[in-house]
């Protein structure tokens, strides 16, 4: 089977667009590829982060997984931190990386563009970094594919070139990765602006709908999105983003395409477009919030947590011992 790892980052919990984007394909891929899946949470603290709310936020997107359907026989699903081989791997990618490859990532761009006004006007340095830990979380498993987003393909692009980099100065250590950018990659976008997508960190709640969020206040989200004036149920984009942006919400949840989607709205109104994607958005989360509440408070999830760390460590370990070997990093070898 081939190797594919993603992961989710506890920089917030949840959110819709995590469920349709990411996790939902996650679940399709389990009996095809040999998944490792993790809650990044090292990635989370490339941001300032407040301790209760991280740990909450890290509790729910792992419960969740396994509420979603990654099932813990056929995948391996774990806390990065309980892999210490991330941190280790990522900062001996980091020796191999210079300052301009890494200047060069938009999401590093925007991030401390972010940081810098939003923040306490500083730029943690492991924002700058966090490529490398990112290459270091796919090439510990010789992963064969990563499914990412456009905005994440510039770090598997960097990541195949410090693999390569590194298998020619020293030894054949890592497997090549390919981004796998799959074509139902949508993109949920933020029910305020539609223009941008809707992120886990949003500083607007009323923007974003989490995994966990009440019935009443899908609705409420939903009643308020932003959409226009002109009262015409279609797709487009550019300059209908937020009805287009509810439409692609209403299709994934109901399974069926963009098209048939319009079709359902042929003669209704924006309040029916948003009554219906508000009820098909609860449809597919009650189910998951049921199974969620049974998991929240017992000790299935960490045990599944443990044995996926194991599962990881071995695999991780073996790859960090043998890359330490070609760098001459070992006493004896
Ligand atoms: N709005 C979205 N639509 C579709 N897919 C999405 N993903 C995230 N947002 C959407 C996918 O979810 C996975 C997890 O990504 P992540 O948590 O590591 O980081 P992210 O992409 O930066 O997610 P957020 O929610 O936007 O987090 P913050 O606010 O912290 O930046 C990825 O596969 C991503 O494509």
């Amino acid at each position: 089977k081939k190797r594919m790892v993603s992961a989710i980052t506890p920089s917030g919990t949840m959110t819709l667009g995590n469920y349709l984007g990411a996790v939902k394909h996650f679940i399709d891929f389990q009996d095809e590829y040999e998944m490792f899946i993790f809650v990044a949470n090292l990635h989370a603290i490339t941001i300032p982060q407040e301790k209760e709310k991280l740990r909450k936020n890290m509790k729910e997107i792992a419960t969740l997984y396994f509420a979603c359907g990654l099932d813990p026989h056929k995948s391996t699903i774990f806390v990065q931190s309980d892999v210490m081989a991330h941190a280790q791997l990522g900062w001996i990618l980091n020796t191999q990386s210079t300052i301009g490859e890494l200047s060069r990532m938009s999401q590093f761009k925007d991030k401390s563009k972010k940081a810098e006004t939003t923040g306490k006007g500083y730029i943690p340095a492991g924002l700058f970094t966090y490529p490398t830990l990112m290459a270091a979380d796919i090439l510990l498993y010789d992963a064969n594919f990563v499914p990412v987003g456009v905005d994440q393909k510039q770090h598997v692009e960097l990541t195949r070139d410090l693999a390569e980099r590194i298998n020619n100065k020293y030894s054949d250590v890592f497997t090549i990765p390919e981004p796998l950018i799959t074509e139902n990659k949508i993109k949920i976008m933020d029910l305020q602006d539609p223009t941008k997508k809707m992120s886990k960190s949003s500083d607007n709640p009323k923007a974003i709908i989490l995994m966990l969020d009440t019935p009443e206040m899908i609705k409420s989200k939903i009643k308020a999105a932003l959409t226009d004036s002109e009262g015409i149920i279609k797709y487009d984009i550019v300059n209908k983003p937020g009805v287009s942006n509810l439409l692609t919400i209403y299709s994934i949840c109901k399974n069926i395409t963009i098209k048939e989607a319009v079709k359902n709205f042929e003669n209704k109104n924006y309040g029916d477009l948003k009554n219906e994607t508000a009820e098909a958005i609860i449809e597919i989360v009650s189910p998951i919030q049921e199974k969620f509440k049974k998991l929240y408070n017992s000790s299935d999830v960490e045990d599944w947590l443990n044995n996926g760390a194991n599962k990881a460590n071995l695999i991780a370990n073996k790859k960090l011992n043998k890359v330490q070997n070609a760098l001459g990093l070992n006493f004896n070898r």
